[in-house]
């Protein structure tokens, strides 16, 4: 099987090579794509150098699958050019993800919606992906009402001019200014752009993909979005109201047979998610459960993921392991 990686130079993209290499997908051809300036450049795979090429070679070749981690606007334009020689594009971008013709999975909670027919599938947002992996089982079991979520998140998902950035401060340098604010001793309640509702875009992410992936817009949900000096993964800081009262201990348990979660919750040995200890792992760590005592039928609880594997590459691998096996395509 032919896989194009577009984007393959990138932060994602590179971590993108890594699952590939340590997963099994029967890849024969691996067709790495970035910008012209790249062209001509080599990578890694498997033991093997592979050239990298220029968009319109990756299509000559006709891929089964595409997975883009190029930005939006790239998989507008290429992702179509890809579908229409009978490549399956699993897309990192927003551009897709809200587009009603198009899937947006959590393999674990929904690959089922895929088709033969699907030929541009969504990845979600990092923030989203790790936020549903906990929200889906608990709204099987309880329906939730209301979500509140507050993200501590990874300066990865801004990609390697954030990382150098924070690093550069770190050690008392003068670096590009990817953030409008110095980042190290930080915290930026901006992550991407700022919409006309005083949201962000990454918060409306988070407000309106879970839905799409639960397949149940009966709950609401608001989010604010921080950036911290971070590397390892995205943390998130989770209110749940319910409609249904719950158990603790009956909680615990359904998250730990959760495939794809992990549970972290002993707080008397100081057991819970952290970052640093997530990073290049791709299970979605969850700890600090415990009931919210303001209200009734309402959880706290914490989440923690490499926004870099489970949130992007790791997560669109799976799609097309599902893809594969299920022979759509
Ligand atoms: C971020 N989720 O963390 C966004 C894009 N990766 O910046």
């Amino acid at each position: 099987m032919k896989v194009a990686v577009v984007g393959a130079t990138g932060m994602v993209g590179q971590v993108m090579l890594k699952v590939l290499e340590e997963r099994n997908l029967p890849i024969t051809e691996l067709i790495p794509v970035a910008s012209e300036r790249s062209v001509g450049n080599k990578v890694k795979f498997k033991d093997k150098e592979f050239t990298i090429v220029s968009m319109d070679d990756a299509i000559a070749v006709k891929p089964e699958i595409a997975i883009f981690s190029a930005g939006g606007n790239t998989s507008l334009e290429f992702a179509p050019k890809f579908a229409e020689v009978g490549t399956v594009v699993i897309d990192n971008s927003s551009a897709w993800r809200m587009d009603p013709t198009k899937k947006l999975v959590v393999p674990e909670i929904n690959a089922n919606v895929l088709t033969k027919e699907d030929k541009i599938i969504a990845n979600p947002n990092c923030s989203t992906i790790q936020l549903v992996m906990v929200l889906h089982p608990l709204n099987i079991k309880y329906d939730i009402k209301r979500v509140i979520v507050s993200t501590y998140q990874s300066v990865t998902g801004t990609g390697k001019a954030a990382v150098d950035q924070l690093n550069s401060e770190i050690k008392g340098e003068n670096s590009e200014k990817v953030y409008p604010y110095q980042i190290f001793k930080n915290a930026l309640p901006h992550c991407d752009a700022f919409s006309d509702d005083d949201y962000t875009k990454e918060e409306i992410k988070l407000m309106k993909e879970p839905k799409k992936i639960m397949g149940d817009d009966t709950f609401n949900l608001t989010a604010t979005a921080v950036r911290v000096p971070v590397q390892g993964g995205h943390s998130e800081s989770v209110n749940i109201e319910f409609e249904n009262e719950f158990d603790l201990d009956e909680v615990r348990q359904i998250l730990s047979e959760t495939p794809g979660v992990v549970l972290q919750d002993n707080v008397k040995n100081n057991e819970y998610p952290m970052p640093l200890y997530s990073e290049g792992k791709d299970e979605v760590f969850v700890g600090r459960i415990r009931r919210d005592l303001s209200q009734p039928k309402t959880l706290n609880l914490w989440i923690v993921a490499d926004n870099l594997r489970k949130g992007a590459a790791t997560n669109a691998v799976q799609i097309a392991e599902y893809l594969v096996g299920n022979n759509l395509v």
